[in-house]
């Protein structure tokens, strides 16, 4: 567990950055700037809360999270690397990679008057685990300003190429799952992980109310989430990304995963910035690449 007093001596920023221990049991940093606020645990570079001025909270959070990296934590923005979903030949590896569960370092911090920013880094070298056989760099970037911008960077450090596939797995909060619409998607095709892998079109918005698990394919440079229960829209803006999953696994999925709370499911909708499923990225030795996704709230009258 990192030192909290030696973190503040190093990398507090006056009251736009500082590092304490969280209710959940591990160590978080707190970026604050302009009556926004954000909580990024360091296990897993994981941010677990942003709040926007005026707002009330953006990410849904499972009510029995905990930091203690036994299990993933499950809600806010959780890091898949270097693999999305099931590791592609072992079927024992975690789902999701094993950057997640892990302490990741601070590397960098900045106040300034755009905004409060902080540099997590990790280095999966070839003794992580059995199922990883490469050597990398990579650094999550979290910049809090009028939006909440994440950076995901990862640099090759071995000798052979790196096949990779990553998201930024985000539970978003919503009023009521029934009365979210989805838009920015149409026209994608998706592959359906609950109807054998097909490939469909996506029509008009995309309406939740069923259990939903799908890998949209092709950039989306903008996405956004109309919620006319709390009557607010989400705007969700990416790079580096060739791939877009949308899931809520409604009421059934919810039960058997048994770490989302009474009805988690209707208050939580994931839209995941990623590269995934055909969408894989590889990266020559020496080789860097960078996704990233923000989040703005945009006026909405329902
Ligand atoms: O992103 C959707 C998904 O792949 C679902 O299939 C479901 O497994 C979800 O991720 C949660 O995965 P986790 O390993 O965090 O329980």
């Amino acid at each position: 567990m990192p030192e909290i007093d030696a973190l503040n001596g190093r990398f507090a920023r006056s009251s736009g950055v500082a590092f304490d221990v969280s209710q959940l049991g591990g160590p978080v940093a707190r970026l604050k700037f302009g009556g926004h606020e954000a909580v990024i645990a360091l296990r897993g570079a994981q941010v677990l809360s942003w709040r926007p001025a005026g707002q009330d909270e953006a990410l849904w959070l499972s009510p029995v999270a905990r930091l203690d990296g036994e299990k993933a934590v499950r809600g806010g923005i959780p890091v898949c690397w270097p693999w999305f979903g099931p590791h592609p030949k072992d079927p024992t590896a975690s789902a999701h990679g094993f950057v997640r569960t892990q302490m990741w370092d601070v590397v960098a911090t900045e106040a300034s008057a755009g905004s409060s920013r902080l540099t997590l880094a990790f280095e999966a070298g070839l003794e992580m685990i059995h199922a990883w056989r490469g050597h990398a760099r990579l650094a999550l970037t979290v910049d809090l300003g009028e939006r909440l911008a994440l950076s995901l960077a990862t640099e090759n450090r071995g000798t052979t190429p790196l096949e990779l596939s990553e998201a930024l797995h985000t539970y978003f909060a919503v009023g009521e799952i029934a009365r979210v619409s989805v838009r920015g998607l149409e026209g994608h095709d998706y592959i359906d992980k609950l109807d054998r892998d097909l490939e469909k079109p996506q029509g008009g918005p995309i309406l939740i109310d069923r259990e939903v698990d799908r890998i949209y394919l092709g950039p989306a440079p903008k996405i956004t989430i109309e919620d006319r229960s709390l009557a607010r829209r989400i705007a969700i803006r990416s790079e580096g990304s060739g791939a877009t999953i949308v899931w809520n696994p409604w009421i059934d999925k919810a039960a058997r995963l048994g770490d989302m709370g009474a009805d988690g499911w209707r208050r939580m909708l994931c839209i995941e910035t990623a590269n995934a499923g055909p969408r894989m990225v590889t990266l020559a030795p020496g080789a860097r690449h960078e996704m990233s996704a923000s989040y703005a709230f945009e006026p909405f009258v329902p």
